[in-house]
């Protein structure tokens, strides 16, 4: 099963499941495609007779990201999808954002362990995941009062994140997060060097897997070997 919608990002907005701005695949030109095989992930090879397909899309009709998101925070990309399992989708925010410390570290006499995960402005990049709905639970009677309201949020990557996607890539109808890796150096404009792919574990994401590394600029969810099941795209 694959549900991701993505609502806007820096490569296009209102990709309603087609992980791209037109109707062709991104087998065009320059790409890497990747499938779930034997429970890891092997490079393949699509042909010109085997194209890639746009995924199918579980939930449709996202909500409005609500209106009153820190200034502050730069999203990247939003999707609406359930990554944690629980049959009901979460706005999945891609944000970048001025770097704090963990609060306990104020009491520390260390130095910092995420000290360094930003990029030269001073900004981090963070997974948030927020409530689609945060207004259903306060009585109000329609969207334009809503406000965020956070499910998740990670603390500063070590490795920040350039694009992000979602879809179920092994075919277990749960949907794993599908990350395009960068540097801080190269900031959240650079190029990708890696891709990796996380999942829920209840708590917080676990990464499943991680490519080598290999820059790209972007991703996708196609399905390349005709097996019905989304297969990974960089390109
Ligand atoms: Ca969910
Ligand atoms: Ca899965
Ligand atoms: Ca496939």
């Amino acid at each position: 099963m694959i549900s991701f919608i993505l609502l806007c990002s820096s490569v296009g907005c209102l990709e309603n499941g087609k992980p791209g701005p037109s109707e062709n695949s991104h087998l065009e030109g320059k790409h890497r495609a990747y499938t779930f095989q034997d429970n890891t992930f092997i490079e393949i090879t699509p042909s010109s007779a085997n194209p890639g397909t746009p995924v199918q899309t579980s939930f449709q009709d996202p909500p409005p990201i609500p209106g009153d998101l820190p200034s502050s925070w730069d999203m990247r990309n939003a999707i609406y999808t359930d990554l944690t399992g629980d049959g009901k989708p979460e706005i999945v925010l891609l944000v970048w954002r001025p770097w704090r410390d963990w609060p306990i570290m104020r009491w520390s006499k260390t130095p910092s362990p995420i000290a360094g995960f930003h990029d030269m402005d001073g900004d981090s990049c963070h997974i948030i995941l927020i409530d689609p709905h945060p207004y259903e639970d306060t009585g109000a009677t329609s969207a334009s009062s809503r406000s965020y309201r956070e499910i998740w949020a990670g603390s500063a990557l070590p490795v920040p994140l350039i694009q992000i996607a979602a879809g179920d890539i092994d075919g277990d109808d749960a949907n794993e997060l599908i990350a395009l890796e960068g540097t801080y150096t190269n900031g959240r404009d650079g190029a990708g060097n890696r891709m990796a792919v996380w999942r829920w574990n209840g708590f917080g994401f676990t990464m499943q897997w991680r490519s080598e590394q290999a820059e790209c600029t972007g991703l996708a969810l196609e399905d390349v070997n005709g097996d019905g099941i989304a297969d990974i795209i960089t390109w």
